[in-house]
């Protein structure tokens, strides 16, 4: 088999790389390791930046989002039991956020492919990549049957994410890494409850971080702060309920977290990392592949489109113009507005959750910080100019 564009990945990135590519008349084949159901029920991000939200609507696959998905134009920062919220609109000029989750997005990415007549190929097991520095890469896999097979490609896009085989396919020496490990990471459910506010609310707490959220109007995302192996068969539902209780801090008179069932648990662990550069030969990264950024940023599924974009750009200037100085310059592109994030990413981290090894002078530091964010527009402006997100270039 042959493709102009073989993509690893059927995550956010590879999908609408595929789409945006079709879309301009080049064809591609993406390879996933996972079954459909799987892919379009993994709960993840839920956050979407204005410019992720225009693209998906200019891309023609943003009507499900625009129907269900909640537009917020504002966050709460609480600590010391009570919140601050950050207006979006009268900080950034009338930008906001849109919630609606990582999956309903790949969901909408996959019925377009699928209509459009896109390869999927689900469920590849022992998926490579070989041939990248020569004018005819190859990815190998066997497909659901055991056959093996191979696709023969122009360029092979690597969107499978932080634990995929592309970036490690990569000759040693080739790539900088460049990584920050936290000493916590997130235990985080889904819930069937009424949300306890219209918009997210960032705590800080001395028992650790936690992070209201929601998907949809009865369904609640919330996160804990917890330790890196946390085993989350040591956490009964209660257990989850008094945490988040006592870290939100709610005063009486104020509402309280509304409790419900449990739909989902799982610990997400936290970790900065960017492989520079994002390029080895006819083989091109694109989202968690390449970097990753803690999630208190809500920047993950946001940087992996802004890089999809880039490279969707380049890819389709190659084949109508035959110039290639757009793919030449994909990785110095992205690199500049990835280590913005990355630097958003960690700030937003260290600001918000309790570290061990904090000395009594580091908390009165964060707290000035946290102060200082709430009662200055300039401080506020800085965070709400990141969080609605950056320009692409
Ligand atoms: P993905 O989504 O991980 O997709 C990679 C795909 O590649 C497949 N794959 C392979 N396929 C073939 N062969 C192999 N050898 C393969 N190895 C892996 C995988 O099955 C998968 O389908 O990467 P992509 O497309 O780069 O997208 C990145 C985002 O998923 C990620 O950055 C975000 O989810 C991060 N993130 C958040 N980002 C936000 O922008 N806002 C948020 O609010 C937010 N919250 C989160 C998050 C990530 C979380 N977790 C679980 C890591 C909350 C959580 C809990
Ligand atoms: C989520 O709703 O999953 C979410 C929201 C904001 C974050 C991280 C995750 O910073």
């Amino acid at each position: 088999m042959r493709t102009q564009v073989g993509i690893v990945g059927a995550g956010p990135a590879g999908l609408l790389l595929s789409h945006l590519l079709h879309l301009q008349g080049v064809e591609s084949v993406i390879v996933e390791a996972r079954d459909r159901n799987y892919i379009e029920e993994r709960i993840r991000a839920g956050v979407l930046e204005q410019g992720t939200v225009d693209l998906l609507i200019h891309a023609g696959v943003g009507e499900r989002m625009t129907r269900e998905g909640l537009i917020h134009r504002g966050i709460a920062i609480r600590f010391d039991g009570h919140s601050h919220r950050l207006d979006f609109g009268d900080l950034t000029g009338g930008k906001a956020i849109t919630v609606y989750g990582q999956h309903e997005v790949v969901k909408d990415l996959i019925a377009a492919r699928l209509a459009a007549g896109g390869q999927i190929v689900f469920e590849a097991a022992r998926v490579s990549i070989h041939d990248l520095d020569g004018n005819r890469p190859r990815i190998r896999y066997e497909d659901n049957n055991g056959i093996r097979c191979e696709l023969a490609c122009d360029l092979i896009a690597g969107c499978d994410g932080g634990h995929g085989i592309c970036r490690s396919s990569i000759p040693e020496g080739v790539l900088t890494t460049y990584q920050r490990d936290y000493p916590f990471a997130w235990l985080g459910i889904l819930a069937e409850s009424i949300p306890l506010s219209e918009e997210l609310i960032y705590t800080h707490h001395e028992r650790g971080f936690a992070l209201f959220s929601m998907r949809a109007p009865t369904i609640t995302r919330l996160y804990l702060q917890c330790a890196p192996d946390e085993n989350i068969a040591e956490w009964p539902d209660e257990g989850i309920w008094a945490e988040l209780h006592a870290r939100l801090d709610e005063k009486q008179g104020e509402p309280r977290l509304a409790e419900g069932p449990i739909l989902r648990k799982g610990v997400t662990a936290m970790r900065s990392l960017v492989a520079e550069p994002m390029r080895y030969g006819r083989l091109f990264l694109a989202g968690d592949a390449a970097h990753i950024v803690p999630a208190t940023g809500a920047k993950g599924l946001n940087l992996a489109v802004a890089d999809v974009q880039v490279l969707a750009r380049a890819i389709t200037t190659y084949y109508s113009t035959g110039q290639a100085d757009l793919l030449d310059r994909y990785s110095d592109t992205c690199l500049r507005r990835v280590w913005k994030v990355q630097r958003f990413s960690l700030w937003m981290t260290s600001l918000l959750h309790r570290f061990a090894t904090q000395t009594a002078y580091d908390q009165r530091i964060q707290r000035a910080e946290l102060e200082y964010l709430v009662h200055s527009r300039a401080a506020a402006q800085s965070l709400a100019e990141n969080y609605v997100g950056l320009p692409l270039e």
